[in-house]
């Protein structure tokens, strides 16, 4: 897992520089290279298959080329004047066969283990609805009241005044908020066109489809901000449709909760006001 070991130091990196108050952890990142960080289990479990197939098919490839150049080099008509005349060799064509038998089921039985921890969603502590429009995404959360408000881009011009760290073409004005460690089934539908709620360090990319309930699901152990964006294309505005997710304490949750069954449209107020306190106590830390 070195490589992506790298991405972590690009990704700490990153932060550092970039977290004028809230933490950005899942983005994109200059020059990167893989996947994401990986927030939640999924995430981490698809990074290390990701590294495991890449290790086959490179031994795969450089095999394949060691064998190619033998041959060009060892049986061209130069060096091999009189070539042989046999077609067979049923110990060679056994072995070609079996062997990548085994390799296709040495990599079916953990990608089948990844799909299932992928689609069977552990006991969940609260639903949130997520409804992709053209363009934009309605998010419900229906064991807390059932509020509901509609989460779109910021424009350009108003990142650089936004109240919390803004990233072009990823900052929603309203984000989804959930408390770190928290178990979130996230139900994904469409209200016009086949729209996708993708968020890549949470190992998520769930079909929303008209008339139809999709679920997945996410559990994030590391406060801070994820980006992820529609990954369907849905029509002329697709690429800005982003999706933002706030991962915070549970008592900021339960304040902007609180918050949102009054005005969802006023309740980043309270994330606003949380950040603006880590980063006055960060200040007064690093002052002492
Ligand atoms: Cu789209």
């Amino acid at each position: 897992m070195r490589f992506s070991a790298v991405i972590g130091v690009i990704a700490a990196i990153f932060c550092l520089t970039a977290a004028a108050s809230a933490t950005v952890i899942g983005a994109p990142v200059d020059g990167q290279l893989g996947p994401q960080i990986a927030a939640t289990p999924v995430q981490e479990h698809i990074n290390d298959f990701h590294a495991m197939l890449l290790w086959i098919i490179t031994a795969i490839s450089v095999f394949v080329l060691a064998l190619l150049i033998w041959v060009i080099v060892r049986y061209n008509s130069k060096t091999n004047p009189k070539a042989g005349k046999f077609s067979h060799n049923t110990a060679i064509e056994m072995v070609w066969t079996a062997v990548p038998i085994l390799i296709l089921i040495w990599i079916a039985v953990p990608s089948f283990r990844l799909l299932y921890f992928q689609d069977v969603i552990p006991e969940a502590d609260f639903t949130i609805k997520a409804t992709g429009n053209q363009w934009n995404w309605t998010y419900v959360y229906p064991d807390h009241g059932g509020f509901e408000y509609v989460a779109s881009m910021v424009p350009e011009d108003e990142i650089t005044a936004w109240p919390y760290s803004a990233k072009r073409l990823l900052t929603t004005d309203l984000p989804v908020v959930a408390p770190v460690g928290a178990t979130v089934r996230v139900e994904v539908t469409a209200s016009d066109v086949i729209h996708n709620w993708a968020m890549p360090a949470f190992g998520i990319k769930m079909d929303a489809i008209p008339g139809r309930l999709n679920e997945t699901w996410f559990r994030v152990e590391k406060e801070g901000v994820y980006y992820g964006q529609c990954s369907e294309l849905c029509g002329l505005l697709h690429a800005f449709m982003p999706i933002e997710v706030h991962i915070v304490p549970q008592d900021v949750f339960d304040a902007w909760v609180e918050a949102a069954n009054n005005d969802p449209y006023a309740a980043s107020d309270v994330l606003v006001a949380y950040y603006d306190d880590v980063r006055d106590s960060a200040r007064f830390a690093s002052v002492r």
